[in-house]
C-alpha cells in the first residue's frame, strides 16, 4: 500500500485501513465540543486536496468523517471567531473558502459517510450534509439542525440549498426558520438522514458497510419539491412571511425574513439557492441583531460557570418540595421531568392531588412514549408525612408568604434532612436573613426563586443571604443547571432582581392608563420596542393582585382612589378572573384598535426607561455582580428584547 501523505493537523486525524476506507476524525484540541474555526476549516482543506490525490492514485475507496468527540459531532463554525469577520470583504472571502471546499468534498468520486452523534449543528450539519451519506445514532443525545437563526442570521456553508436538495423546501425551511433541532429519526424521516444505528459502537461499521456498498443519499422526490415550482412557490413564500411575522418583526429579526426571500428566489434551485447564499448572510452576520444574539449566546454560556465545577461538582438525585400550590406543585413537576426523584409535601393529599394532575399533563406534552411518560409519574410522589426530607439532595419550600411557617418548616427540615443537602425558599417577598436566622447553620439556606409558569420559563434566581458562602450559591446555581434552568445569582434584596425591574415599568404604564393613555397603544408601543408583551397585559397576566403585593414590597403602594385598587376590590385580578385592565376570553386579552401614533417604537422606548434605569440601580448597589449578568437576567426574566443585548446593552448603543 503507498504510503499516505496526509498535512500536519491539530483537529483532524487520518488512518487509510487495508480496506481502502479512510478514517477521518474531527477532534479539536483543549474544547469539550467541536467547531468550525478558520483553522480546522484550513487542515481540512489541505486533507481534501489529499484525499483527491489518492483517489486519483485509486489506493482510496472511500471516506468515513466522524467525531472523536463524547460531546457529539460538530457544533458548527465557532462562533467567537464571527467578531473579527467584520469586513464583508474578509467575511466573503471566508465563506466563499468554505462553499468551495464542501463542494470539492461532495464531488469525490469515492463515496464519503457521515458517521453523526451527538450535536450536529449549524456549520457541521452543513458538513455532514456536503456528504454522499448520513448514518446517525438514534439516542436521546444526537440533535440535528441550523441554530443560526437564534444567532440573528441562517446557514452560511452551503446549508440552505443542500437541506432543501435533501429534504424539500417545507421540512428545510421550517427547520431553517425556527431553529428547532431534530432528533436523529426525525431527520431519518424527513430525509436529511439516510440510517440509523442504535448505539454509537456501531456507527463505525454501518459507515463502513455504506462505502463498501457505494450508497448515495436521494434527494427529496419530487411530491416534496412540489412546494417550491412555479407560482406556488410565491405563494408558500408568503405564507411563510405571515408565519414569521407571528413570531418576531422583520426590523428586529430580519433573517427569517432574509431566507424567505432567498427562497423565494432560488427556492426551485437548490444550487442557485446555495450560491444566493452569501450575499444575504453578509448583511444578516454583520447586523446589530446578530451582533447582540451571539452577546446573549454567550451571556446565557457564562451561566453555566456559576455552578460548582470539576471534582466537587455536586450530583442531585432526590428533591423534597414542601408546598403543593401552583409554584411548588410545578417545580416538583419540572424536577420530576428532569430525571430527579421528587416527593413531593403539603398537609393533606387533596392539596397534593391537583399537583398531580397538573403534573401528569405536563409529562404528556413533554414526553415521547408510554414508558417516559408512566417513569416521571412514578417519580413524583405524594408524601404528606414529609418522609422525603431525610433522603432529599435539595428540599425547596414554596408555601404561603409568611415568615413564621417558613422558619418553622426551616427549623424542622434542618434537623431531619442529611448534611450536604441544600435547602432553599422560593420566598419572593420574605428578607431571606429573617428566615434564616434562627437556624444552627444559616448559611445552609439559599433562596431559589422560580418564575410562573415554571416549565415555561428558564431563569432561576439564585439568592444570596448575608450568611451564604460562595460554595452554598455555587451548588443552588449546580442544581438550577441540573435540571435545565438558567441560574443568575441575586443578593437579598426587595424584588430582587426581575421583580425589582419589572415593577416599576409596569406601574409606569399603569399610571400612564390611569391619566388617560390608550392601553392597547401602550401595549402596542412595548412590543413595538421589542419586549414580548405590553406592560398591561403583563399585568393582567401576572395577576393585579400579585402586582400590588410586589409594588408594596418594593416601597410602591398602589394609591388607594386609583383605578387599579378599584379592579383589585372588585376582584377584577386579571387573566385568571377573566377581567381586569382588559377582558380575557379563551386566555387571551380582547383588545379593541390601536390609535394611530406618530412613533410607536419612540413610545415604547420611553416606557421601559424605568425597567432600564432599575437595571442600572440594581448593578449599581450590588444585587447582580456585573452589566453582563443584570442583561442576561433581565432577558431571561422578563423577555426584554434579546435583539437588543439586554437593557445596559440597550443604553450603552443608544438604543434604550
Ligand atoms: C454557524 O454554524 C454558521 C454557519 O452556517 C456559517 C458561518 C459563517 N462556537 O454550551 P456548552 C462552546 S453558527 C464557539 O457548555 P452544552 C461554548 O461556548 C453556529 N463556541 O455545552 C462552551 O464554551 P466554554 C451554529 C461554541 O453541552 C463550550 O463550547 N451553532 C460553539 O451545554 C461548551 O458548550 C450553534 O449555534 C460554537 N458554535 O451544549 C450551536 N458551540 O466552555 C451553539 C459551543 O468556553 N452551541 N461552544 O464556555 C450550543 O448550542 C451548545 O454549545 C451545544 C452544547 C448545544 C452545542
Amino acid at each position: 500500500m503507498a504510503q499516505v501523505q496526509m498535512p500536519p493537523s491539530r483537529a483532524w486525524k487520518f488512518h487509510l485501513d487495508f480496506e481502502g476506507i479512510g478514517w477521518l476524525t474531527i477532534d479539536v484540541p483543549d474544547a469539550p465540543v467541536n467547531t468550525l474555526s478558520r483553522e480546522t476549516l484550513a487542515e481540512l482543506n489541505g486533507i481534501v486536496t489529499a484525499l483527491e490525490d489518492m483517489q486519483q492514485s485509486g489506493e482510496l475507496k472511500g471516506v468515513a468523517l466522524l467525531s472523536g468527540k463524547e460531546s457529539g459531532f460538530i457544533a458548527g463554525a465557532d462562533i467567537t471567531e464571527f467578531d473579527e469577520m467584520g469586513d464583508p470583504g474578509v467575511l466573503r472571502a471566508a465563506l466563499d473558502r468554505a462553499h468551495a471546499l464542501f463542494d470539492r468534498i461532495e464531488a469525490l468520486k469515492v463515496p464519503v459517510v457521515a458517521g453523526i452523534h451527538g450535536f450536529c449543528l449549524g456549520g457541521g450539519f452543513e458538513l455532514a450534509l456536503a456528504c454522499h451519506y448520513r448514518v446517525a445514532v438514534n439516542d436521546d443525545k444526537t440533535r440535528l439542525g441550523f441554530p443560526e437563526v437564534n444567532l440573528g442570521m441562517f446557514p452560511g456553508f452551503g446549508g440552505s440549498g443542500r437541506s432543501i436538495r435533501q429534504a424539500g423546501p417545507v421540512d428545510a425551511m421550517q427547520i431553517m426558520l425556527t431553529g428547532k433541532l431534530l432528533r436523529a429519526s426525525q431527520a431519518r424521516r424527513m430525509g436529511l438522514v439516510d440510517k440509523l444505528v442504535r448505539v454509537r459502537d456501531t456507527l463505525r461499521w454501518e459507515a463502513r458497510k455504506a462505502i463498501l456498498q457505494g450508497r448515495k443519499s436521494a434527494v427529496a422526490p419530487l411530491a416534496k419539491r412540489a412546494m417550491a415550482l412555479g407560482p406556488l412557490r410565491g405563494y408558500v413564500a408568503n405564507k411563510m412571511r405571515a408565519e414569521a411575522g407571528k413570531k418576531a418583526s422583520l426590523e428586529h429579526y430580519p433573517a427569517p425574513y432574509s431566507l424567505i426571500d432567498l427562497f423565494e428566489a432560488h427556492g426551485n434551485d437548490w444550487r442557485a439557492m446555495k450560491e444566493g447564499e452569501a450575499e444575504r448572510f453578509i448583511p444578516l452576520m454583520n447586523s446589530d441583531t446578530s451582533k447582540n444574539l451571539r452577546r446573549v449566546f454567550f451571556l446565557s454560556e457564562g451561566l453555566k460557570k456559576q455552578g460548582v465545577r470539576g471534582k466537587d461538582k455536586a450530583v442531585f438525585r432526590r428533591v423534597h418540595v414542601i408546598g403543593a400550590g401552583v409554584m411548588g406543585g410545578d417545580i416538583a413537576a419540572w424536577c420530576a421531568l428532569r430525571g430527579m426523584g421528587v416527593t413531593l409535601q403539603d398537609l393533606d393529599m387533596e392539596r397534593i392531588k391537583p399537583a398531580l394532575d397538573r403534573a401528569k399533563s405536563l409529562f404528556k406534552k413533554r414526553l415521547r412514549t408510554k414508558t417516559e411518560i408512566d417513569n416521571a409519574v412514578a417519580r413524583l410522589e405524594a408524601d404528606v408525612t414529609g418522609k422525603g426530607l431525610a433522603r432529599a439532595d435539595v428540599v425547596i419550600e414554596a408555601v404561603v408568604e409568611n415568615l413564621e411557617v417558613k422558619r418553622k418548616i426551616f427549623a424542622d427540615a434542618e434537623l431531619k434532612t442529611k448534611p450536604g443537602a441544600i435547602l432553599a425558599t422560593n420566598t419572593s417577598s420574605i428578607e431571606l436573613e429573617r428566615i434564616a436566622e434562627n437556624l444552627t447553620a444559616p448559611g445552609r439556606l439559599i433562596g431559589l426563586h422560580f418564575f410562573n409558569p415554571v416549565a415555561q420559563l428558564p431563569l432561576v434566581e439564585v439568592i444570596r443571604s448575608r450568611f451564604n458562602a460562595d460554595a452554598d450559591i455555587a451548588r443552588g446555581a449546580s442544581f438550577a443547571l441540573a435540571i435545565g434552568k438558567s441560574p443568575v445569582v441575586v443578593k437579598s434584596a426587595p424584588g430582587f432582581l426581575v421583580n425589582r425591574v419589572l415593577m416599576p415599568y409596569m406601574l409606569g404604564a399603569v399610571q400612564r392608563v390611569e391619566a388617560g393613555a390608550n392601553k392597547e397603544q401602550i401595549d402596542a408601543a412595548a412590543v413595538a420596542f421589542g419586549m414580548p408583551m405590553g406592560p398591561i397585559e403583563l399585568m393582567d397576566t401576572v395577576g393585579l393582585d400579585v402586582g400590588k403585593s410586589v409594588a408594596e414590597e418594593l416601597g410602591n403602594p398602589v394609591p388607594a382612589n386609583s383605578q387599579f385598587a378599584k379592579l383589585i376590590a372588585d376582584k377584577k385580578l386579571g387573566r385568571k378572573t377573566g377581567q381586569g385592565f382588559y377582558t380575557w376570553t379563551n386566555g387571551k386579552a380582547v383588545k379593541g384598535e390601536v390609535p394611530p401614533h406618530p412613533d410607536l417604537a419612540g413610545l415604547g422606548r420611553e416606557l421601559v426607561q424605568p425597567l432600564v434605569n432599575a437595571t442600572s440601580v440594581a448593578v449599581a448597589e450590588g444585587v447582580v455582580a456585573s452589566d453582563d449578568l443584570a442583561d442576561i437576567g433581565v432577558i431571561y426574566g422578563t423577555g426584554f428584547a434579546p435583539f437588543l443585548g439586554g437593557p445596559l446593552q440597550a443604553r450603552k448603543d443608544g438604543r434604550a
